[in-house]
């Protein structure tokens, strides 16, 4: 199994674009036996990923030499950085050479600063055959996941599950080498990273990074030769509000081949919205870090508001109740199976066998299924994970940053339904002394752990609600 089969086979035709800065199959090729060679004999990278052309040729690089990528947040905060590059001791660490570092840092913060660093130059190619296809069941990359408690979790991701995973997407979305893809998702997680890049690669299509993502540009993209954006609902929602007050985005937005959401759910009045706004039915897919995509709608199916469509090409779904039974009517929680599945988290063997049963991985989104198998997730059985803007958030991670303040005796952390975000952090906190500012807070964890993970609101209060047990009932809050 070759995970990209058009670095072989070299279509003439571009293959990633960022701003100014593209690179054709061949160009993307050279680079990559380039990368390989400085590569060999190393089991696993670090890729400061941000959104450029880099992130893409270090990535590619990897895979090419059969090298497993750990891509890293680049506004990543220092407790999460240390236990991301404990947990998954990486050799090297790929990153541009002008880099965006956070706050005035001249150098790579933390531990990355301790490691060899090698920057891929665009311009660096090399001829020759192709390295040889690593084991389809060897990690490509290693992809860090919030749980409810605790650091983030390595989610060891094989290419058997990235090859298969994006020929069922392929086949749902009728996605081919004439399709181009616009997004301005973030490169160190699977939607952007391996949805967004390796899926038009593995097809030979291309794709074009905004950089961010910003309505006006993703219209320009679609105007301009792109077919299809792929974005999370919060970028929807944005996207509707601009097409209502501009009818010439409105009508660039409409002259795309598909538009895909996913992350999190995309409200059913967005999805009306924007297809009053612009005639296009947005198609949803649901899915996981751990197992790739789940469920999509198809390209010719029927984009029902609220639901995610039926499982995709080799993926098994059931719904089971409370003791593991199969649930035919009614609510269950979501257990899929198929060559999608990851390897396993990293150095938590505990972790893997728990979210494991009988071989279906036990994904805690509840669900139920309309009669003609249209899938449509109704909640998660976790309280204590957030989604917001699309990013999958720890409450415990939040809380114990908080904790580490001076001016915070408690803290709980939920979620809060918000029209843009989908959900929004609130950080419940009994103040030790004069309360901290919310924008302290906010910028404490903000720092410890990544900007997105930074409550939105705080509220103070003079105790937590507790039960007879004396753990916060975080019912009782809001
Ligand atoms: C704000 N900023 C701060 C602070 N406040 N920085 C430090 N300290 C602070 N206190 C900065 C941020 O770094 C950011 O900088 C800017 O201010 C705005 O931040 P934020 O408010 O977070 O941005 P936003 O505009 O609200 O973000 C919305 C978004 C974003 C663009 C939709 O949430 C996003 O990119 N979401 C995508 C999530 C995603 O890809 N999820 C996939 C995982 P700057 O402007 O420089 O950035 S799920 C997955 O992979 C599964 C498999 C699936 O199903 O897809
Ligand atoms: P992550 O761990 O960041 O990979 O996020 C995976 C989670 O995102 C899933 O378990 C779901 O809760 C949620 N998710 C992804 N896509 C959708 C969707 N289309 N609708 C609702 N929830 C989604």
């Amino acid at each position: 199994m070759v995970l990209l089969p058009p670095l072989v086979t070299l279509p003439a035709r571009e293959a990633v674009r960022f701003g100014a800065d593209a690179i054709d199959y061949a160009g993307l090729a050279g680079s990559a036996r380039a990368t390989a060679a400085r590569l060999s004999g190393h089991a696993r990278v670090a890729v400061w990923a941000t959104p450029s052309l880099h992130t893409c040729l270090a990535v590619v690089g990897a895979l090419a030499a059969g090298v497993a990528v750990v891509p890293v947040n680049p506004k990543i905060g220092e407790r999460e950085l240390a236990h991301i590059v404990a947990d998954s001791a990486p050799e090297l660490v790929l990153a541009a050479p002008e880099v965006e570092l956070p706050g005035a840092l001249a150098e790579l913060p933390g531990a990355l600063a301790e490691l060899p660093r090698l920057h891929v130059d665009p311009e660096v190619r090399a001829a020759g055959e192709w390295p040889v296809e690593p084991d389809p069941e060897s990690p490509a990359f290693i992809v860090y996941t919030s749980g409810t408690t605790g650091p983030p979790k390595g989610v060891l991701l094989p290419r058997r599950a990235i090859a298969a995973n994006l020929d069922a997407l392929a086949e749902a979305w009728e996605w081919t080498s004439a399709d181009t893809v616009v997004h301005g998702l973030p490169l160190f997680h699977v939607h952007g990273l391996i949805l967004g890049v390796l899926g038009p690669l593995r097809l030979g299509g291309g794709v074009w990074h905004l950089g961010r993502f910003e309505s006006g540009a993703v219209a320009a993209a679609l105007g301009s030769g792109a077919t299809m954006m792929f974005g999370v609902p919060t970028m929807y929602h944005r996207l509707v509000a601009d097409c209502e007050a501009d009818p010439a985005l409105a009508k660039a937005i409409g002259g795309a081949r598909l538009l895909v959401s996913g992350s999190a759910a995309l409200p059913a009045t967005d999805h009306a919205r924007l297809s009053a706004a612009t005639g296009q039915q947005v198609v949803e897919r649901y899915g996981m870090t751990e197992t790739l995509m789940n469920c999509s709608v198809r390209a010719a199916g029927d984009r029902r508001p609220g639901a995610v469509g039926r499982p995709v090409d080799g993926v098994d779904l059931r719904l089971v109740d409370d003791d593991g039974l199969v649930v035919h009517e009614g609510i269950g929680e979501i257990e899929v199976r198929g060559p999608n599945l990851f390897l396993g988290y990293l150095n938590r063997p505990d972790a893997t066998a728990d979210a494991m049963r009988d071989g279906w991985f036990r994904t805690g989104d509840m669900a139920i299924r309309d009669a003609d198998g249209y899938v449509r997730i109704v909640g998660r059985r976790a309280t204590d994970l957030i989604k917001s803007g699309g990013y999958k958030i720890g409450a415990g991670e939040i809380e114990n940053a908080l904790l580490e303040h001076p001016g915070v005796a408690e803290a709980a952390v939920t979620g809060e339904p918000d029209p843009d975000l989908g959900e929004r952090i609130v950080a419940w906190v009994v103040a030790e002394g004069a309360p901290p500012a919310a924008d302290e807070l906010a910028d404490h964890v903000a720092r410890l752990l990544a900007p997105h993970k930074r409550p939105r609101v705080v509220r103070y209060l003079d105790a937590l609600p507790r039960n007879e047990l004396g753990k916060v009932t975080k019912r009782a809050l809001g």
